[in-house]
């Protein structure tokens, strides 16, 4: 089996320690790509999503396939970052108040930092104000809000209002994304974008850096 393969097959299968050994033998290589790995690391959990929907999997295999995707970006994120092209722009992100799901973010947060972000990534349950410290702080020019149930509607709100209030909405642009997550919804919070896969936010964050 081809290594990308075998690496897919370590990450549905919620093996770690494979996931981080084979994880190493990618980036020792320079056959691949970030946006190769990245949509093999994408692929993998959209399967692993779709067996727990169907009955197949359930919460302990899809942490465990949750952790084999950490193990593997913690050897990842170097080699990836070192194909980057050059510094594109500081960004914020996190998952929203009341929300815990990071399998998602974690892997735009490697692709951003793949394409030469700087990313502070703020982890899960963030409150408002956590995001717009942070903002403050480091100069952010984009903040990107993961939400993957419909009931955190009122912390994406609670955040653009919290920027409103503190000054820096308009210093910022904001971008969401996110299972159960739509442009429409984004529209109704008052966010700049939505996107819903790797490709899509590249694409937009770079448009809204003012790239082409
Ligand atoms: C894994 C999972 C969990 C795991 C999370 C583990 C973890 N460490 O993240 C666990 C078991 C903990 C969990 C818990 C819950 N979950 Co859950 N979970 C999922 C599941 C099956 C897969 C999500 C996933 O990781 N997919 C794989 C990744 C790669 O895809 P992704 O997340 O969509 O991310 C991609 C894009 O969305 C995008 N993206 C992601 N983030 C961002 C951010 C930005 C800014 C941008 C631009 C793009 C972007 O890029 C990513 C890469 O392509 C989904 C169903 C599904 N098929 O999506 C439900 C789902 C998200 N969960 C759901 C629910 C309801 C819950 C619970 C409330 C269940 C419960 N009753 O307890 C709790 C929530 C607890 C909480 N407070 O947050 C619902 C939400 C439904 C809704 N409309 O609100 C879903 C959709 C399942 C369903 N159909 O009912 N869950």
């Amino acid at each position: 089996m081809e290594l990308l393969d075998r690496f897919r097959q370590a990450l549905v299968d919620g093996d770690a320690d494979e996931a981080g050994r084979l994880g190493g033998e990618i980036a020792a290589g320079t056959a691949y790509s970030a946006d190769r790995i990245l949509a093999v690391l994408s692929a993998a959990m959209g399967e692993v999503g779709a067996r727990y929907e169907t009955g197949e999997y359930f919460i302990p295999e899809m942490l465990r396939s949750a952790a084999a995707v950490e193990a593997a970006l913690q050897v990842l994120d170097p080699y990836l970052f070192r194909q980057r092209q050059e510094k594109a722009g500081v960004v914020v992100m996190g998952t929203v108040r009341g929300d815990v799901h990071n399998i998602g973010k974690n892997i735009i947060v490697s692709a951003l930092r793949a394409a030469g972000y700087k990313v502070y990534d703020l982890g899960v349950n963030v409150p408002a104000a956590k995001f717009a410290a942070r903002i403050e702080e480091v100069g952010a020019d984009l903040l990107l809000l993961s939400a993957f149930t419909t009931s955190t509607k009122q912390a994406l709100i609670d955040v653009v209002s919290t920027l409103e209030e503190a000054g820096l909405r308009g210093r910022v642009k904001i971008v969401s994304g996110g299972a159960a997550h739509s442009p429409e919804l984004a529209r109704e919070v008052g966010v700049d974008a939505f996107a819903g896969d790797v490709k899509s936010t590249l694409a937009v964050c770079r448009e809204l850096m003012g790239g082409s």
